[in-house]
């Protein structure tokens, strides 16, 4: 979806009417993001949500230093992105983002009430119970140098390897979690999508599969292939 704008913070909109038009989304990502554009920082998931939601929105880029100032703590307490404005609304946390676009537009929930209930169990599996780990070792990788690393390095990788086995036993050989593609895939994609360069994705070639298909979504490449033009532009 072209039709979303991205500009920095304090800079003035695109089109000045837009500021006019009711429930804009703007959500917030980094200005500058430390992966230069690989897809990991979460206002993927929630470009993706929107994507495949087909809704238009507007991307606020904040600096470090801005995620930790007043403006930017009104709308998130941590100081973190991604944020979501929509009208009056101001929300914070992924998972809780995604659910509200999910929600509020067809095609990322089922509407029988049982499997909207499952779903809205595995987006809550995903960053509770499968996530976890997973950004363990990205912080066991940032504090590499600690002497106790090397000790602590297998454990987490173990803790992972335990958390896939089981969650590739339950997809086996299904397409989707749980019947056709839904926000829980989006969730439970993007955290599996952050163990892409250690490699431990592809001991469950099932697991590698599914996060294939949730990558070569045409949303997913939109949001992507955004994401990914404001960081090659700020090289
Ligand atoms: N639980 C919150 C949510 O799901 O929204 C967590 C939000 C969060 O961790 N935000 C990170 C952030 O703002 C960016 S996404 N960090 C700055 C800070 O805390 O000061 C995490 C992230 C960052 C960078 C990469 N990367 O470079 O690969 C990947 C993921």
């Amino acid at each position: 979806m072209k039709r979303h704008f991205e500009y920095l913070a304090n800079s003035r909109p695109f089109h000045p009417n837009l500021r006019n038009l009711a429930m804009t989304i703007t959500i917030t990502a980094f200005e500058r993001s430390p992966d230069g554009g690989k897809g990991l920082a979460r206002d993927m998931r929630v470009r993706w949500a929107l994507e495949e939601a087909g809704q238009p929105y507007e991307v606020r880029l904040v600096s470090f230093r801005a995620m930790k100032e007043p403006a930017h703590l009104a709308l998130h307490p941590f100081g973190q992105i991604p944020t979501y404005e929509e009208g009056d609304l101001a929300l914070f946390e992924t998972g809780a983002i995604v659910f509200h676009i999910a929600e509020r537009h067809a095609g990322l929930l089922p509407v029988d009430a049982n499997a909207r209930a499952r779903a809205v169990t595995w987006m809550f599996a995903a960053v509770n119970t499968v996530e976890p780990p997973i950004l363990e070792l990205g912080t066991a990788r940032l504090e590499g140098d600690k002497l106790w690393n090397k000790e602590r390095l297998p454990l987490v990788k173990e803790r992972i390897r335990n958390r896939l086995d089981q969650l590739s036993t339950y997809l086996g050989d299904a397409d989707w979690l749980d019947g056709a593609f839904s926000a829980a895939d989006l969730m439970m994609v993007s955290v599996l999508l952050r163990l892409n360069p250690s490699g431990i994705l592809d001991e469950h070639p099932n697991l590698a599969a599914y996060v294939a298909r949730g990558e070569s979504r045409p949303a997913y490449k939109r949001a992507f292939d955004a994401q990914l033009a404001v960081y090659a532009r700020k090289r």
